[in-house]
């Protein structure tokens, strides 16, 4: 498969001059200003990060490489006429900046296969681990514990000159992103098949591999998670979990490190993990007013006692977002093509319809309206993945796709260790009063 990474370093060595020109000939060059509430309000808006694979507009959400997600369900290759297209591809478009022919997202399907093998002491690590350990956990766990594989680190302590860091790098990463669904999928049924394991189809994409090892078959789960493995691929590079393997990987950590750990960031209830405290808290919701088809009333006064309890609405509000987020919009779609008539589902929907209007009232959310985990774990529990306590490992399963891609960039541009500074909070407040 050598070809892909061969047309990665053609396109991605252009870059790198463009990289190197600009820190050589314009680094005086002010583009913006911080406030202090910039700096108190998690650096919002400040630009301090480079990342090509996408970029997030606030208001009309995620493009990977200058695409929509429409226009990528419209372009990008896919296994069928009905189905959606292949996680292959938008990993390809994310790397190497074009849209893939068919072939070229079948060859990366192959290549995955053929790189899938997870080490046995990876296996053993997670089966070292109690029960009740976290899916999140075991999955972040059994990452780190592939760094014993890295061909980086090992380049690296043999003293390999820094201008091809990236070659090993990209071998790790393709190496990392192959085995995430075997992995992924180990836990599931560890956690809730009694450890009846199921073995990897060598013959299957990455995402419908997936779906068969977690034992879920049907072309219909397939589908679906190949649709939610593009659209939770990327979010350009501030969010979490893709700043975490930005900023540990600016270390030289090797990628399983890196990997590892933006994962315990996504794994945070204002992240990754709102993916299943949506279903959580709609079964609370039900619980609480002893029905399971509450009414549009009853829905919005249990917002305002979530709110009153000092707790967020999850699925709604964004950091970045001021608009409906496509990845719900796409998934929306999904199920109104799809799916007729489903009680949880009715329920996402007519929270749609409640919720944005309650935090409005609020005065103080600067997003009212739904993100991308407000509508994922419906689909799921629809098609049967009913185990919502695993949901936000799917979640990094895909996001690999994007923050490993960037990894690989990163370090062919030379990117050096990230290190911004920071100061007493009596230093911004002298700087407030203007006595410093
Ligand atoms: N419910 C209640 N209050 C909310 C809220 C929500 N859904 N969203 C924001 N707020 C509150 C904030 O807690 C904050 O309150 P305080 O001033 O009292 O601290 C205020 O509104 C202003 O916050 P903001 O500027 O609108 O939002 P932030 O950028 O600080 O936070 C979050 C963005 C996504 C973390 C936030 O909207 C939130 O907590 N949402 C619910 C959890 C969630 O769905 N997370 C997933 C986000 C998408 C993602 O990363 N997926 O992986």
């Amino acid at each position: 498969m050598e070809y892909i990474k061969n047309r990665f370093y053609q396109k991605a060595s252009k870059w790198t001059v463009d990289y190197q020109r600009l820190k050589k000939d314009h680094s005086d060059k002010v583009i913006a200003q911080v406030t202090i509430g910039q700096v108190l309000t998690g650096m919002k808006g400040v630009p301090s990060l480079v990342t090509d694979t996408s970029k997030l507009d606030a208001n009309e959400g995620i493009r990977f490489r200058g695409y929509s997600i429409p226009e990528l369900r419209e372009k990008l290759p896919r296994l069928n006429k009905e189905g959606e297209p292949l996680p292959e591809g938008l990993f390809y478009l994310m790397l190497v900046g074009e849209i893939p022919d068919r072939d070229d997202v079948l060859n990366i399907s192959k290549d995955w296969a053929t790189r899938s093998h997870v080490p046995q002491h990876t296996f053993d690590v997670i089966e070292s681990m109690p029960r009740n350990s976290k899916p999140m956990t075991q999955f972040s766990m059994a990452i780190l514990s592939m760094a014993t594989e890295s061909i980086f680190q090992k380049a690296y302590r043999a003293g390999v000159n820094k201008k091809y860091y990236w070659d090993t790098t990209y071998e790790d990463v393709m190496n990392l992103i192959a085995r995430l669904p075997r992995i992924a999928a180990y836990i599931y049924r560890r956690e809730f098949h009694n450890g009846n394991h199921i073995e990897p189809n060598p013959h299957l994409d990455w995402a419908g591999n997936l779906a068969h090892m977690m034992g879920h078959d049907s072309e219909e789960i397939k589908r679906l998670l190949r649709l939610y493995m593009v659209i939770h691929a990327d979010h350009e590079g501030g969010n979490v979990s893709a700043h975490t393997a930005h900023l540990v990987g600016s270390a030289l950590s090797n990628p399983y490190y890196a990997y590892s750990a933006a994962m315990l960031g996504l794994a945070g209830p204002l992240h990754g993990y709102a993916n299943q405290e949506v279903i959580n808290w709609i079964f609370d919701m039900q619980k609480s007013l002893y029905t399971e088809n509450p009414t549009k009333e009853q829905i919005a006064d249990y917002c305002h006692k979530t709110l009153k309890d000092g707790r967020v609405i999850p699925g709604y509000g964004h950091a970045v977002l001021r608009k409906t987020d496509p990845r719900f919009t796409a998934q929306k779609e999904f199920a109104e093509k799809y799916i007729k008539n489903d009680n949880l589902i009715n329920i996402v929907n007519t929270l749609y319809e409640v919720v944005p209007g309650v935090l409005k009232e609020t005065g103080k959310v600067n997003n009212p309206w739904p993100n991308v985990d407000a509508y994922s774990g419906s689909l799921l529990y629809h098609y049967g993945i009913k185990e919502y306590t695993f949901y936000t490992v799917l979640f990094g399963v895909s996001r690999a796709l994007g923050v490993l891609a960037s990894l690989i960039t990163d370090r062919l541009y030379g990117m050096p260790i990230e290190r911004p500074t920071s100061h007493p909070l009596e230093w911004y407040i002298k700087q407030a009063e203007g006595t410093a």
